[in-house]
C-alpha cells in the first residue's frame, strides 16, 4: 500500500509514553496521512507500538538504516512484520545497502524513502555536497521517495527538480525553523511536523492550522 497525499501532515511522533502516543494517535490519526515513529518511541516503548499506533493512520518507520546490505534487509524485515508501512533508509551507504531495503519493501509490499540533504546545520557539513547524489542513487535503486529538507526551501526546489516523480517528504518544519506551505511550494509531497504538534499545548489545534495552511 502507498502513503497518499491528503493533509499532506505527516506527525513525527517522538514522544517517549506510549499513553500520550496513543492518545495523540486516536485524537489526530484520521487527519494525518500518517505518523512516523524514530528510535524515541521505539526504544521507550517497544517495536510492539508501530502495530498500536496503525490502528490510527499509515506508520512510517524512521530508522535511518545506514548498514552493509544484509543487515539492511533484516532490519527492514522485522520492520515490515511490525506493521510499518514505510521505512526510512540512508544513502550515504551506497546503492546497494539502498538497493536491499527497495528490494525488502517490494517482497512486503511496503515503501521505501531514502535521506538526501538533512535539516539540521550539521547537513551542510557533509551532505549537502553530495544531496543531488543521493536523489540519483534513490531513483537508480528504485526508492519510493527522498526526504529532503524545509529548513531550505531554496535547496528542496532544486532537490525537487532532480527528483523527477519521486515523493518528498520534508522534516524541519515548525520548531526547525521551516514553514509547512513554503515547504509544499517548493515541491515536498508531505511535511513532517513534531515538536509543534506534540509539544503544543492543543495537540489537535496545532495539527489543524498546519493541515489549514497546507490547504491553501
Ligand atoms: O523537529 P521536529 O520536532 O518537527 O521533528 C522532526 C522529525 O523528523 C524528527 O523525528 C527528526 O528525527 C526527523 N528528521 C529531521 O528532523 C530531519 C531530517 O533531515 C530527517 C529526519
Amino acid at each position: 500500500m502507498t502513503i497518499k497525499a491528503e493533509s499532506r501532515l505527516i506527525i513525527a511522533m517522538d514522544v517517549t509514553d506510549r499513553k500520550e502516543a496513543l492518545a495523540i494517535a486516536e485524537k489526530l490519526g484520521g487527519a494525518v496521512d500518517a505518523i512516523k515513529v524514530n528510535y524515541p518511541i521505539v526504544l521507550s516503548c517497544g517495536l510492539g507500538i508501530i502495530g498500536e499506533l496503525k490502528q490510527y493512520t499509515n506508520v512510517i518507520a524512521d530508522f535511518k538504516v545506514a548498514d552493509i546490505p544484509n543487515t539492511n534487509k533484516l532490519i527492514c524485515e522485522e520492520t515490515f512484520k511490525a506493521g510499518a508501512d514505510a521505512i526510512i533508509c540512508q544513502g550515504f551507504t551506497g546503492k546497494d545497502s539502498v538497493q536491499a531495503c527497495v528490494d525488502a519493501a517490494k517482497q512486503y509490499g511496503k515503501e521505501v524513502f531514502v535521506v538526501t540533504e538533512m535539516s539540521h546545520p550539521g547537513a551542510l557539513d557533509f551532505l549537502q555536497g553530495h544531496a543531488l547524489e543521493l536523489v540519483d542513487l534513490a531513483r537508480a535503486a528504485g526508492a519510493n521517495g527522498i526526504i529532503a529538507p524545509a529548513t531550505r526551501p531554496e535547496r528542496l526546489a532544486m532537490i525537487r527538480q532532480r527528483a523527477g516523480d519521486m515523493k518528498i517528504l520534508s522534516p524541519g518544519v515548525g520548531t526547525q525553523g521551516g514553514d509547512a506551505a513554503s515547504a509544499i511550494k517548493a515541491g515536498a509531497d508531505f511535511v513532517i511536523v513534531g515538536r509543534s504538534i506534540y509539544n503544543a499545548p492543543d495537540p489537535y489545534q496545532a495539527a489543524k492550522n498546519f493541515i489549514e495552511q497546507l490547504r491553501r
